[in-house]
């Protein structure tokens, strides 16, 4: 099953609590960043609750084992389920985020290779291969890579077998949700829902690859 996750970049708390909402019925998670959490704070994951939806905290957190603990247990103690970490830092790293993911019944994902146009600068040859494989043996529960490059999503789904992949870069960014849908156990979209004038329409507008 595909999930839709919508990526509630916004920075206004009015703003985010009605666009959440709205898109509820829609959407089966919301992925919450610095933009929202620096302008409004941890507690927009207490407000968010209402809607009854997994919340993923994506800080992608990406220090040393120490920090990276001490960050993750401010997101699970404020209400999220899930945490996005970077896995260029090293296994250890990614296991402290991993270890108090757990410690709370939640979630950890592993950035293996970003959607950007840039992102093949540094997470290429071989080297997002080798972050998933190494996401694996710390034991992440699933990998982010790019729905802008569905080649390389078939390619980090290889390494990572049946462990979830979360696909981030469709719409603005390019990619084509209807190319990566059935490749990735969630899709991640931002502004073609949140910048729509009616986002609750736009999330629906994805309703068919939900369940592909
Ligand atoms: P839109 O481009 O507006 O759909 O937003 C995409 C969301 O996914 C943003 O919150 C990005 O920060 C995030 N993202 C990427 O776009 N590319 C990546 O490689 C990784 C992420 C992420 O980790 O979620």
């Amino acid at each position: 099953m595909t999930e839709l996750i919508l990526a509630l970049d916004v920075t206004e708390k009015k703003k985010a609590l009605a666009i959440a909402n709205a898109c509820a019925p829609h959407i089966d998670a919301i992925k919450i960043g610095y933009p929202l959490v620096l302008s409004c704070g941890l507690s927009i994951a207490q407000e968010l609750a209402t809607t009854r939806l997994p919340l993923i905290a994506d800080f992608k957190v990406a220090d040393i084992p120490n920090t990276n603990t001490l960050i993750c247990e401010q997101v699970f103690r404020s209400g999220f389920s899930a945490v996005i970490c970077h896995g260029f830092t090293g296994t250890d790293s990614m296991k402290a985020c991993i270890t108090s993911a757990h410690a709370h019944r939640g979630e950890c994902y592993v950035v293996a290779e970003m959607s950007h146009p840039g992102g093949k600068a540094f997470f290429s040859g071989g080297v997002a291969e080798q972050i998933a494989a190494d996401a694996m043996i710390a034991g992440a529960d699933g990998i982010i890579a790019p729905a802008t490059r569905p080649d390389r999503v078939k390619v980090l789904r290889g390494v990572v077998g049946k462990k979830k992949i979360l696909s981030p870069g469709i719409g603005v960014q390019g990619g084509d949700a209807a190319a990566v849908a059935s490749l990735v156990d969630g899709i991640i979209v931002g502004r073609s829902i949140y910048e729509a004038a009616d986002p609750a329409a736009a999330a629906q507008r994805y309703a068919h690859l939900r369940h592909v």
